[in-house]
């Protein structure tokens, strides 16, 4: 029995040095807690096949490449644009989506839970001049970005709150003008279109309904 007990051990010892260390951080709610906002078909698809897959490919990327895939995420995607051509396209691709999807669903709570703290709405009138037109921005993200892409709220060297928009996986930490993301949202058609079809604007009016504004405060402390 013991043999056993060691063997398995062993296994899970070699089997851990196998795998690199990119993986899905768990979702602090249940795939359908965020209905009706946003299906549980949809969050479960999207976590475990396209965030999976980002995350699985960026780890068969880095396989032959110590010296990076040890790197926490954050400077991993800092340093891409010095990387081996070899691997920089597919650590923008798979590192920007590991590291944007991990946020994403930071990003999201339940309805009862998604509520802005009076300093928060203090700051957001400030950057932005209210609330209401924050949300207007972010619906026209819809509008803004062709084909897939996100946007985000980052909090930029000079402290502003701003908004932007990036291209297929690519985030503020990548850019030229390194930004802090605060909140980043998916407008890929992964995203929505299984409950709205090509509305993306519905879409972002639906999600404004389950945004972990605690997280945003947060990160925009940091
Ligand atoms: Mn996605």
């Amino acid at each position: 029995m013991k043999k056993v007990f060691m063997l398995l051990a062993f296994t899970l010892f070699v089997g851990g040095q196998a795998f690199a260390q990119y993986s899905l951080p768990p979702l602090s709610y249940g795939y359908s807690e965020l209905e009706p906002y946003l299906d549980s078909a949809t969050v479960y698809i999207h976590y475990n096949k396209h965030h999976q897959g980002y995350a699985t490919k960026l780890n068969e990327t880095l396989e032959k490449y110590p010296d990076y895939k040890n790197l926490p995420i954050e400077d991993l995607l800092d340093k891409v644009n010095q990387m081996p051509a070899a691997i920089r396209t597919k650590v923008r691709n798979f590192g920007g989506g590991y590291y944007n999807h991990n946020l994403y669903w930071s990003l999201l709570t339940t309805k009862e839970k998604s509520v802005m703290s009076p300093a928060l709405v203090d700051s957001i009138n400030a950057n932005f001049g209210s609330v209401e037109r924050l949300k207007d921005y972010l619906e026209k993200a819809a509008s803004s970005v062709f084909g897939s892409g996100w946007a985000w709220l980052v909090r930029a060297d000079d402290g502003k709150i701003k908004l932007l928009y990036t291209a297929n996986q690519d985030n503020p930490l990548m850019s030229k003008n390194k930004a802090k993301p605060i909140l980043g949202i998916d407008l890929w058609e992964h995203a929505y279109y299984l409950k709205f079809q090509s509305d993306r604007q519905a879409y972002i009016n639906s999600l404004w309904e389950i945004i972990n504004w605690n997280k945003v405060e947060e990160l925009m402390k940091k």
